[in-house]
């Protein structure tokens, strides 16, 4: 074919077409990347999501209802003397306070979509010797981190995906939480504290009641993720049945393997609490969506002030942020299909013109 004066297509050649045919709108191309890179359940229906146009119509909607706002203020500018009188203050401060709730709506899921795209950091911490790297190994189905009998084996910090139900994860084994005089050891725990912070989930691990307690007692001031709490080496016979503390607690075996299944459920129910499954739900997957949602939300938050400021500004005035916010959302869907020029160009004509 080459040789008969073909070429070979360029990257993302035939999704380009498609776009530029106005077959598909930017956030649907995007999506075609995102099923193409998708490494985990979650991030492949979000991105299924995205094809079907569930973000683009939520987004087309908020467009819509905004120029809904814009036209009803246009109306007041140019017919103020009406028979119905000014547009009623108290119908456009309602219109500007839905908008709001629903871009902070779209906003909320940006975590979600953050989280799809480079997985929910799940961190396991505890005292040393406590098994950590070997749960870390049974997790992630490999033995890449060490285990040795010697507390303080784990300086650095390890990482591993794993699919967590339809969840990607970002699994870390850290170094045993204790007060080391080891220089290196201790430049490990800091690492591992540094990761806390950051943290979805810790499992918080001990392979009895003391070390338990110690082990949550530590974290719990180091981070906001949510405590799941691990009893370890379960085939040793030194757990308690059951915390006083009102946590979630999993037993474990690395070494028989029991309760692992039940700790991926516990792990999978916590990521279900947080980031709702995502198949019509329409998510923010990228920081360009989160940026120019965000700029949208800036210009609809100044527009609603002035109605409650009372309409100081001039209506003119006032319809610029609309405007604005308008044209953040053009942008971010990427489209603008010849009717909606025309749209544009005519509504500043005057009536019967
Ligand atoms: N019986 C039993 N022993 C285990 C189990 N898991 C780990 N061990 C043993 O406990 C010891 C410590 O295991 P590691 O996985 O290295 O523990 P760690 O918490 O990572 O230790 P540090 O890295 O030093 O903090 C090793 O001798 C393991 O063989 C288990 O499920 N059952
Ligand atoms: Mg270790």
């Amino acid at each position: 074919m080459l040789a008969c004066g073909a070429r070979r297509a360029l990257p993302g050649e035939f999704t380009r077409r498609a776009l530029l045919n106005g077959k598909l709108d930017l956030l649907q191309a995007e999506a075609i990347a995102d099923l193409v890179d998708s490494r985990s359940r979650a991030m492949h229906d979000v991105a299924l999501g995205q094809l079907a146009g569930h973000l683009s119509r939520r987004l087309n909607t908020l467009r819509t209802e905004i120029i809904e706002l814009e036209a009803l203020l246009a109306y007041d500018v140019d017919f103020p003397d009406e028979d119905d009188g000014p547009v009623a203050e108290d119908r456009i401060e309602a219109g500007a306070l839905k908008l709001l709730t629903v871009i902070d709506t779209l906003l909320a899921t940006s975590t979600t979509g953050e989280m799809v795209r480079s997985g929910a950091t799940v961190i396991i911490a505890g005292a040393p010797n406590t098994g950590k790297s070997s749960l870390f190994n049974a997790l992630a189905g490999t033995q890449r981190a060490i285990v040795t009998d010697v507390p303080g084996t784990t300086r650095d910090a390890l990482e591993a995906m794993v699919d967590i139900g339809p969840w990607p994860v970002r699994l870390v084994d850290t170094a045993g939480l204790r007060t080391s005089a080891d220089m290196i050891e201790r430049l490990g725990i800091e690492v591992a504290e540094r990761y806390l912070k950051n943290a979805e989930i810790v499992l918080v691990c001990g392979d009895d009641a003391r070390s338990i307690t110690l082990a949550v007692d530590h974290v719990r001031p180091l981070t906001n993720g949510m405590l799941l709490v691990v009893g370890t080496k379960n085939d040793a016979g030194n757990l308690p049945s059951s915390l006083e503390e009102k946590l979630d607690y999993v037993r474990v075996s690395a070494r028989t393997g029991e309760g692992l299944a039940t700790l991926v459920e516990s792990i999978s129910a916590a990521l279900n609490r947080v980031h709702e499954p995502a198949a019509s739900n329409p998510v923010l997957t990228r920081e360009r969506h989160r940026v120019a949602l965000t700029k949208a939300r800036v210009e609809i938050a100044a527009f609603l002030q002035n109605c409650l400021n009372g309409f100081t500004l001039p209506a003119t005035v006032a319809a610029v942020h609309l405007h604005s916010a308008q044209g953040y959302l053009e942008e971010l869907v990427g489209v603008l299909d010849v009717d909606d020029v025309l749209d544009r160009v005519f509504s500043t004509f005057c009536v019967g013109k």
